[in-house]
């Protein structure tokens, strides 16, 4: 992947769709030569005669022999998705017919697109920065209303309209900065160095709040990890099953039925859960039920959401405030289950119960599931992400944020020392690269190559 040289002006192609059979299939052609090369083994209107945003009905050949029937569309530089002369051929899905077409290109001179190459070629020719660019690969990604919302919000700019704007006072300041380091000699002070703190810190604070949202961010990007716990025989996989609407975990009248951990994911609401069923906890002498338990200790540390399941008839009050004790020591939020509730004479509506995190529940008769994962909503706060806050949900951009936040605090440290301005300058300078790196408009081939070559081909 050393090879690439996006200004030698070499025209790229790519299966844009997924391999296979399929009624359509969708290749790519950017490059200064896309229209021309497209013509070449195009029958049908001239293409490089044609407006720009147009769309041509033809053949392909290949000399004499037809290959399909297409529609072509073209796209002028720089209005199109990668800044440059842009084709896309709709044709018939099929493997041999997407191959014969490349193979066709090609040898009239066309590259084969490395991974992610049109968007890298779209970024370079400022058609969006490197968030936005990252953003379309979330977007492409993502399989649930909450996923698909953030990342549209970042792929529109609002995660890096944050930290443009941040970018941009840090500026104002440092210029003033450098200022006085050009008049060091008549000891003025055009940087007001209080002012300077307050931003900094305000600055401090709104990182935070993204740099916080991550760990979430990223739980709902991958589905909410939930672990059902309880004793054995409590009908967590009866749970599960019921959760999930299929028999994906066995169930039996005898305890530790459950060994290993198993887990399915189920959208709640347009939230990503990620259910995971444990062995049941209890003491004991098999080696493999141990091994079991020891696994579900750890799904409880990993856990960003608790359900634990207890037996309505056979719970004493004393054993679940022990268990209530326990949980509250672990900073993860959780809900108190009682199950088997059609054991009970009468099984009372839950609904109104003033307290949130105490619900009951028949598994096996599938009562009051609904309003149990209503609480598991309520419980991680979901409306907070569909209502547009930024959340971070990209390693990189965390990395970066955390960066950033170390030279503020550099800064704040050289403020409050009385540091000569060379020292305080170089840590804004420094802050100020950092944010430049996490939209682009600091950028280095191997940040480049990292990023992009993680996207699919064709993209
Ligand atoms: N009456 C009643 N029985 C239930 C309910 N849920 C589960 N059971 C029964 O309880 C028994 C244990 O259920 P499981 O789902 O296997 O329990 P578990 O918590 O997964 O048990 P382990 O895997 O052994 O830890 C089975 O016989 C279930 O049919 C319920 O809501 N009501
Ligand atoms: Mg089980």
């Amino acid at each position: 992947m050393s090879s690439f040289n996006y200004f030698s002006g070499d025209t790229i192609a790519a299966l844009a769709t997924p391999p296979g059979v399929s009624a359509l299939a969708v290749i790519r052609v950017s490059g200064p030569e896309a229209i021309e090369l497209v013509n070449s083994v195009f029958k049908g209107k001239n293409l490089t005669e044609q407006e720009t945003h147009t769309l041509h009905f033809g053949k392909i050949v290949k000399g004499e022999d037809f290959i399909d029937e297409v529609l072509v569309s073209v796209f002028k530089a720089p209005k199109s998705f990668s800044g440059e002369n842009l084709v896309e051929i709709s044709c018939h899905g099929s493997n041999y017919i997407v191959a014969t077409i490349l193979k066709l290109l090609v040898s009239k001179g066309v590259r084969y697109a490395n991974p992610g190459e049109f968007t890298r070629r779209a970024f370079l020719n400022g058609k969006f920065d490197l968030v936005q660019a990252e953003a379309i690969a979330d977007l492409i990604h993502s399989d649930s209303e909450v996923s698909h919302h953030m990342a549209m919000n970042q792929m529109r700019g609002g995660f890096s309209n944050k930290i443009s704007l941040l970018r941009e006072r840090l500026v104002n300041f440092a210029s003033l900065l450098e200022l006085e380091l050009d008049f060091s000699e008549e000891d003025v002070e055009f940087a007001d160095r209080s002012h300077l703190k307050s931003l900094i810190l305000e600055m401090q604070t709104e990182i935070e709040i993204l740099t916080d949202s991550f760990s979430l961010g990223n739980v709902l990007k991958e589905g909410i990890p939930t672990v059902i716990a309880g004793k054995p025989n409590a009908g967590k996989s009866t749970l599960l099953n019921a959760l999930l609407n299929e028999e994906k975990a066995m169930v039996s009248e005898i305890a530790g039925t459950t060994r290993d951990v198993i887990e399915d994911e189920i959208t709640i609401s347009g939230v990503k859960f990620r259910f995971i069923d444990t062995a049941g906890l209890r003491e004991t002498e098999d080696t493999l039920e141990a091994m079991g338990i020891e696994r579900t200790m750890k799904k409880l540390d990993e856990a960003s959401l608790i359900i634990y399941l207890y037996d309505i008839n056979s719970t004493s009050e004393e054993e679940l405030n022990q268990v209530e004790a326990d949980l509250k020591k672990r900073s993860t939020p959780y809900i108190l289950v009682a199950n088997k509730a059609d054991k009970l004479p009468v099984l009372e509506p839950t609904t109104h119960n003033a307290q949130l995190t105490t619900i009951r529940i028949s598994a096996a008769q599938k009562t009051n599931l609904e309003e149990l994962k209503a609480r598991l909503l309520t419980l991680i706060n979901a409306e907070g992400f569909k209502s547009g806050n930024t959340v971070i949900t990209n390693a990189r951009h965390h990395e970066n944020l955390l960066k950033v936040s170390g030279a503020l605090k550099l800064t704040i440290d050289a403020l409050e020392r009385n540091l000569s301005n060379d020292f305080l300058a170089l840590e804004i300078r420094q802050a100020l690269y950092y944010l430049g790196e996490l939209t682009g408009s600091i950028t280095t081939e191997d940040l480049l190559g990292n990023i992009f070559s993680k996207f699919c081909i064709g993209k």
